[in-house]
């Protein structure tokens, strides 16, 4: 198949990378050493690794490690999210796409898996404040590979906002949905996967039927990295409580609230992000190849 971008939809084991976790998420300098090895992780799985991204203006399918330096070092770059994305050629801005901006280019490029860190979902404090992650999962049939949402999220209503919406919540070797840091939530995925395999003929059988919504694939955050679910409970509700202080809303909540987090556990937020980073793109990997050899 021609995909709109002329990329071909062959057999290839394809994943597609998040880019407002590195432009946005992370501190820097280490956002661009995260980026290197989200990408190694996908190519040492056997996946040729698409970094999406805007730069200039235009949509980026795959970056060079130039221009990856590049947007992981600029300043003012656009926190590219759905409603985002036809302004960027007007503006000619740079932007990191976000879960909802990079489902929708790496399905329109033909790239049927992507990994990120966690998806955006329903603010806690403001109900109000819904990521647009969420309507584009409904929207979308990509699969996600994810450590689930973000931490600092309402992820009991989050968990029942994917329900509402029909997104597949598959947990890769656990029961629970990860809670980011940590690798239990009390909340329960729609069913247990120990496999790429498994995960691939899940997604086979949504397109046979003609579902349009993405497959969530949840990975808990790696044993040794992960973090307390209850000490991150605290972490959270402080630096909640300095954000509501600060008078920090929008777009610019996650980066304070994950600066925040960072500083209250001495850098272990932080080893743990890369740690779940790093493996989701492997797990993505596994999974592109697992699809590319029944997809044909
Ligand atoms: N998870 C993180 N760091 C991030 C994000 C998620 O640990 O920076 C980004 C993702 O790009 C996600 C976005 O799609 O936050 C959601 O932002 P918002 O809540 O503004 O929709
Ligand atoms: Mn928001």
């Amino acid at each position: 198949m021609k995909t709109s971008t002329g990329l071909e939809s062959t057999n290839v084991p394809k994943v597609a990378l998040e880019s407002t976790v590195i432009t946005h998420g992370l501190p820097r300098p280490v956002n661009l050493q995260i980026a290197r090895e989200m990408e190694a992780s996908v190519r040492a799985g056997g996946a040729i690794a698409y970094m999406m991204a805007v730069l200039a203006g235009d949509v980026k399918v795959g970056l060079s490690d130039a221009q990856l330096v590049d947007l992981a070092q600029r300043e003012g770059v656009r926190k590219c999210s759905m409603r985002d994305l036809p302004l960027m050629k007007q503006t000619g801005e740079y932007g990191g796409t976000t879960v909802s901006a990079t489902l929708f280019l790496s399905l329109r490029a033909g790239i049927p898996v992507f990994a990120t860190g966690g998806i955006g979902g329903v603010h806690r404090g403001d109900m109000m404040d819904v990521s647009a992650d969420l309507p584009a999962l409904a929207q979308f049939p990509g699969t996600v590979v994810c450590a689930g949402a973000k931490s600092i999220l309402d992820l009991p209503r989050t968990r029942e906002r994917l329900e509402t919406d029909g997104v597949t919540v598959l947990g890769w070797q656990c029961d629970e949905f990860p809670s980011f840091y940590s690798r239990d939530s009390g909340l329960e995925v729609d069913q247990r996967v120990e496999s790429a395999a498994e995960v691939a003929r899940i997604m086979q059988e949504r397109d046979r039927l003609g579902l349009s919504q993405s497959i969530l694939v949840t990975v808990p955050c790696p044993e040794g990295f992960a973090l307390p679910q209850m000490e991150m409970e605290d972490a959270i509700e402080q630096a909640e409580a300095s954000a509501f202080r600060a008078g920090v809303v929008g777009k610019a909540l996650t980066p304070y609230l994950l600066n925040h987090l960072a500083e209250a556990t001495k850098g272990r937020s932080l080893a743990a992000n890369r740690a779940l980073l790093r493996n989701n793109a492997r797990v993505a990997a596994e999974i592109a190849c697992a699809f590319s050899k029944s997809d044909v």
